[in-house]
């Protein structure tokens, strides 16, 4: 791959470009339908997501092998934790949990990440991650042990997306939680937007073609969708 996967979200960032990740969970998805479902895909998917909160050790390998010899779009992991950095991947979402107060996923599971990327050919991408409430117990809070920030706390979630800007995060994603039933808000996006420089991911809770259309007008760079192709149709 001639242009770095970073280039990707800060040139679209600048061109106003649309980005879209397909977020697969390696627990819920079957090897045997890789095919079939990656040709299911809309065609303005740009890049894949691979993670999830609880996997067994081993198969996010398997499976992002599988994917390789399927597509070239790009293979971000997008880990719950550091058992689920493959080599295999391009690319790593390494993320910092900056809403939640859990040393563990601030820091502790970074230092645990790191005998496996060194030497690695990864590109290693600093990530602030947000949990917002999705109204819906997610999975990020319950293995995090750790609370979304409520949809009502925009200047907290805005000053949490500025802390980690400022701290070295290249991306801020914005996550109401896989299976949300309220996406994060345009009025969050956009206060958010408004005060960063770098390429915002907004994931949780997006089904429809309106909830993609606000997040992006809103000023999301990029769009995760995870649940809406779990069963393999598209919306
Ligand atoms: C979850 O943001 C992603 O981490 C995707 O969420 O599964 O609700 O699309 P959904």
């Amino acid at each position: 791959m001639t242009k770095s996967l970073y280039n990707s979200f800060s040139e679209a960032l600048d061109l106003k470009k649309k980005l879209l990740a397909i977020l697969i969970d390696p627990e819920k998805f079957e090897l045997k339908n890789t095919a079939s479902f990656l040709r299911n895909l809309p065609l303005e998917t740009t890049h894949l997501f691979v993670g999830g909160s609880t996997v067994p050790e081993g198969i996010t390998e398997d499976l992002v092998k599988a994917l390789k010899n399927c597509t070239a779009k790009p293979i971000l992991l997008f880990p719950g934790d550091v058992s689920q950095i493959t080599n295999d991947a391009d690319g790593l979402l390494f993320l910092s949990l900056l809403s939640g107060r859990n040393p563990e996923y601030l820091i502790g599971q970074h230092v645990k990440a790191i005998s496996k990327l060194r030497g690695s050919s990864l590109e290693i991408i600093p990530t602030g991650y947000i949990l917002i409430d999705g109204e819906n117990e997610s999975a990020v809070a319950s293995v995090t042990q750790t609370k979304p920030l409520p949809q009502t706390a925009v200047q907290p979630i805005v000053d949490t997306a500025k802390a980690g800007e400022l701290m070295g995060a290249k991306l801020m994603y914005l996550e109401a939680g896989s299976g949300a039933k309220v996406p994060v808000s345009s009025e969050i996006i956009s206060a958010v937007k408004q005060e960063l420089n770098i390429p915002l991911i907004v994931g949780g809770g997006i089904k429809t073609k309106e909830q993609i259309k606000n997040a992006y007008s809103a000023g999301a760079t990029m769009i995760v969708m995870g649940t809406a192709f779990e069963n393999n149709f598209p919306i």
